[in-house]
């Protein structure tokens, strides 16, 4: 069973407070999915963006959608809002006098690109222009403040959205932490950073949310600790996990199963 985070309870046990929805790039009512899986569309090649490729949708979360290039490999997917300016329907490119490429890591020889988009297109089911949803104005600045609670996408694993908070603000930058979490998935993002979305997005969205990590945190903040034994996590550790990657109440686990 699937049980959302209880951010209200959370937010009150940690002295915390939302950052508010002004602050995001993100529409107040998170936009409806309405793309199928196996629909093909025009991506902005994430590795090299100054190219325009034919992709398909591997993967539906709430509003957002798993993307694999035509020609690519399925080791380099990656996840796009439906209101994101980075992709379009099929015939976008063209129409601005623009040439579809080939991936980077294009899997065949570059010669035969003109064929196989030929044939990529031909056999393409293409997602519809009414999937496609209009870009959210981007706020007037940079409204963060430290301590403010968000949903963030976890770069590492862009897949999961993730309970976070705001670490460090400096000019047009936020620093996201992973609440319960150790460093090594901190990063620097733009305000306007389509990764970044207020509290409660993911339950109003229907994406999942992974609750805070069981790493307690130093000081005085004894709440995670405290709750860490009741708290249901989905985050399951692979066996390989570096210690780094694992929240510190998972170790000993981890290291009593590898011997
Ligand atoms: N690689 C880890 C996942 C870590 C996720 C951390 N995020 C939530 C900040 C694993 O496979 O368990």
């Amino acid at each position: 069973i699937y049980e959302p985070f209880d951010w209200k309870n959370y937010m009150k046990a940690t002295n915390s407070q939302p950052a508010p929805a002004q602050c995001f790039k993100q529409s107040s009512s998170p936009p409806q999915n309405d793309f199928k899986l196996d629909q093909k569309l025009e991506a902005l090649d994430p590795r090299n963006l100054t190219s325009t490729c034919i992709a398909t949708v591997v993967g539906i979360l709430g509003p957002r959608l798993r993307l694999r290039l035509d020609g690519s490999d399925n080791k380099n997917d990656f996840w796009r809002l439906v209101d994101s300016n980075e992709i379009h329907p099929i015939g976008h490119c063209e129409k601005g006098g623009g040439m579809l490429q080939p991936p980077l890591g294009f899997r065949m020889n570059a010669s035969m690109w003109p064929q196989f988009l030929m044939k990529t297109l031909s056999m393409a089911e293409m997602a519809p222009i009414k999937a496609f949803k209009r870009e959210p104005p981007v706020p007037a600045g940079n409204f963060f403040k430290v301590g403010m609670k968000l949903e963030a996408v976890d770069k590492k694993n862009p897949m999961l959205i993730c309970a976070a908070t705001v670490g460090e603000v400096k000019n047009d930058m936020v620093h996201v932490t992973f609440d319960g979490w150790r460093g090594a998935f901190d990063y620097w993002c733009r305000y306007d950073s389509r990764d970044i979305f207020p509290v409660g997005w993911c339950a109003k969205s229907g994406h999942p949310l992974q609750p805070p990590g069981k790493k307690a945190q130093g000081g005085t903040n004894r709440y995670r600790a405290r709750v860490s034994n009741v708290q249901p996590s989905t985050m399951v550790p692979a066996a390989t996990e570096t210690d780094e990657n694992t929240p510190l109440s998972l170790r000993k686990e981890q290291s009593k199963s590898s011997g």
